[in-house]
């Protein structure tokens, strides 16, 4: 059968005859608590197409408990009301029992969104052609773990489009409406349910004031009932200005009482049409979005104005963006810095938010960069719930046409001590709530899928989707383990094709670095236009502020507390004594917060100039090998799908040479210092 993509990891693709052979499952499939819309009826559904498509049997599903042998799923609840006594569990909200006996298998959600995921756990385990006995507890991190999508309603031909989306127009919205045709939604929503995530906001951050009209009211209630079933919750993003735009209001102020009204009355609205609605996300003031500070009211202000609104309505939330910055920063101030925003907005609101509000923070201080260090607000906030916020769609690292498997970056970042208090404080923990006792913290994704069959426009960028959900489930996951279930779940068990993927994964988050932006120095792409394609020259003479300040003789920022802009001095103060000396700084940051000359000498004894020139055909030299190592999985695969993941790996091998010499030759230009193994400027 032809491979488009549209399952993903969820082919239940049939194992061979031997292996089908040591699977014993058992007879029948008990799906307890069934209406046809709730997840543990999808659950029973889901389970017995798995079964058919990996094992060739076709068990039958009812809603009463069976005598004999069977696959039972249920909540903690059914199943103390209708099948008897379970050991004591440990179960944290949406998290599942999972026990495989031979002729007997339990899975019990905390609610039904946790009986689903059981589920799905135990068909990629099948899948894989893993039949062991296991019964084990599996608890999320982290309450909420949602993906963002930056969908508009504007259109692009007939599909509205996608910003920083690549692989095709959205799914959810066309000629400013909701679309009629929600089948891909679903699917959205049942790749989205078996990694765990459980929920999404559909429209771009950048809002469309239009979404709140009745029409598309009524339609956002039809894609969370499309949703519904995977227990996946719908958010939605909003513009500030609405009461002015759309409800005709003089002002958008946060503390007028006609504003309050208004969005009380939208608040009651949406609850009408989604009574389980999972919140709203809110980017205000940044950009030239509109906001509180454009009333002179504080950014804690906007956001109570919408958690009060949808408070009497049940549990959604506020996802406040700390992506708050000027966009029109003076560089000729050297203490001038993009990077310290976030802390400057956000570190006196701590206390001042309602209980119903998270401060949704990008993973680093600027934008999704190819190296960053975390987000020193993760710091700042111990009395407010924080979500972290990644990037599933490859804005600056390639939009899907390069290969970059990203939870190694992720995990950098995840992994780090931020030692406030000189307590132990690694993100992860920041993140899951532990750290300051958060009951609302978290993940989100921008991911971005698109009409494309393949969701992300390349059938390998959706190990970052899949790694995604697992990560945010379980952030010590290993980040090989979880690609090698996915590879055995998209294209097959064979050793061959495993380690394959393995390897060229493994090796394009650090060749990317090496070919795009090293030492620190951020993603020296086109950062005023598209985010694509090397572009050194676009970095600095412009208010964004994603500065390199390299110029004949020296190169990077100083942000340095003695000397810079201050940023070092965010941290907490371990981690700050270690970024403002240059000695303990690691190479990786080192342009981040140092300026120094293209002498200056790294830790591997090489100077950063030689260092850039060597980094670039490292990198590139990386790329060049994939196509050549992809060709070991040829009639392993798929005719498809090798062709169309072939083309794009030759392609990066081909753009990696554009970028190696289009930024080795930039700074051979601007510093006059020659590569010592004689390369650049001589092709
Ligand atoms: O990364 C930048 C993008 C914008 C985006 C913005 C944001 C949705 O270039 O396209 O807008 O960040 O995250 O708000």
């Amino acid at each position: 059968a032809a491979e488009n993509g549209i399952d993903a990891w969820l082919r239940y693709a049939t194992l061979p005859c031997d292996v089908r052979k040591a699977a014993s499952v058992p007879a029948q499939i008990v799906a307890l608590n069934g209406t046809e819309t709730s997840p543990v009826y999808t659950a029973g559904q889901e389970l017995h197409k798995g079964i058919r498509g990996i094992l060739h049997k076709d068990l039958p599903v009812t809603n009463t408990p069976a005598n004999g042998s069977s696959i039972t799923i249920g909540t903690v609840d059914a199943f103390a009301k209708t099948s008897g006594a379970l050991p004591e569990l440990d179960l944290k909200g949406d998290g599942f029992w999972l026990s495989i006996k031979n002729d007997s298998v339990q899975i019990v959600g905390q609610n039904e969104r946790g009986a689903l995921y059981g589920t799905f756990q135990y068909l990629s385990m099948l899948a894989q052609g893993n039949f062991t006995e296991v019964a084990y507890v599996s608890n999320p991190s982290a309450p909420i773990r949602w993906v963002n999508q930056w969908d508009n309603m504007d259109d692009t031909g007939t599909h509205g489009s996608i910003e920083r989306g690549y692989a095709g127009p959205s799914i959810f919205f066309a000629k400013g409406l909701i679309v009629e045709d929600l089948t891909r939604v679903s699917q959205y929503a049942r790749l989205m349910a078996s990694i765990g995530l459980n929920g999404i906001v559909v429209n771009n951050v950048n809002a469309n004031v239009n979404l709140l009209n009745s029409t598309n009211m009524a339609g956002l209630g039809r894609i969370a009932d499309a949703m519904r079933p995977w227990g996946v919750r719908m958010g939605i993003s909003l513009n500030f200005d609405s009461p002015r735009t759309l409800g005709k209001l003089t002002t958008a102020d946060p503390l007028d009482q006609s504003v309050i009204d208004w969005w009380d009355d939208i608040a009651t609205k949406l609850h009408d049409h989604v009574p389980d609605f999972a919140g709203v996300l809110v980017k205000a003031n940044s950009e030239s979005q509109p906001g509180p500070l454009t009333y002179n009211r504080t950014l804690a202000d906007g956001a109570n104005l919408f958690a009060r609104a949808i408070k009497p309505h049940g549990d959604a939330i506020v996802m406040f963006r700390a992506f708050v910055y000027d966009n029109k920063i003076n560089q000729t101030n050297w203490k001038a810095d993009r990077a310290n925003a976030a802390v400057d907005f956000f570190r006196d609101l701590d206390g001042k938010f309602d209980d119903n509000v998270i401060v949704q923070i990008k993973y680093g201080p600027i934008d999704f960069q190819v190296r960053e260090p975390v987000s020193p607000l993760f710091a700042h906030l111990e009395q407010t719930g924080t979500v972290i916020e990644l990037q599933v769609t490859q804005e600056y690292l390639g939009q899907q046409c390069h290969l970059v498997y990203l939870p190694p970056l992720w995990k950098t970042i995840l992994n780090f001590d931020m030692k406030v208090d000189n307590q132990p404080s690694l993100v992860r923990d920041i993140v899951s709530g532990e750290r300051f006792n958060q009951k609302l913290a978290g993940y989100a994704a921008v991911v971005n899928v698109g009409t494309n069959t393949s969701w992300l426009g390349s059938h390998l960028a959706m190990s970052n989707f899949y790694a995604y959900g697992r990560l945010a489930w379980e952030p010590t996951s290993d980040d090989v383990a979880i690609l090698e279930d996915w590879t055995r779940l998209t294209f097959g068990s064979d050793r061959t094709i495993i380690d394959t993927i393995t390897k060229m994964s493994m090796e394009s988050w650090p060749a990317h670095e090496n070919y795009t932006g090293n030492l620190g120095i951020q993603s020296l792409t086109d950062i005023t236009g598209p985010h694509y394609g090397p572009k050194p020259q676009s970095q600095d003479g412009n208010g964004w502020g994603q500065w390199t300040r390299a110029d004949a003789k020296s190169i990077g920022m100083d942000r340095t507390v003695w000397n810079g802009t201050g940023y070092s001095g965010q941290y907490p103060s371990e981690v700050a004594a270690m970024f403002e000396d240059i000695e303990t700084t690691p190479d990786d940051l080192l342009l981040w917060f140092h300026h120094v000359p293209y002498t200056q000498k790294l830790k591997s004894g090489k100077t950063v100039i030689q260092h850039f020139y060597d980094a670039h055909y490292d990198g590139a030299a990386v790329a060049q090998t994939f196509p050549k190592q992809w060709e070991a999985v040829k009639g392993l695969i798929d005719a498809e799908r090798y062709d169309e993941v072939a083309f794009r790996l030759e392609y990066q091998a081909g753009h990696a040479l554009v970028w190696r010499d289009a930024i080795n030759d930039f700074y051979f230009n601007m510093s006059s210092i020659k590569d010592e193994q004689g390369r650049v400027g001589n092709h």
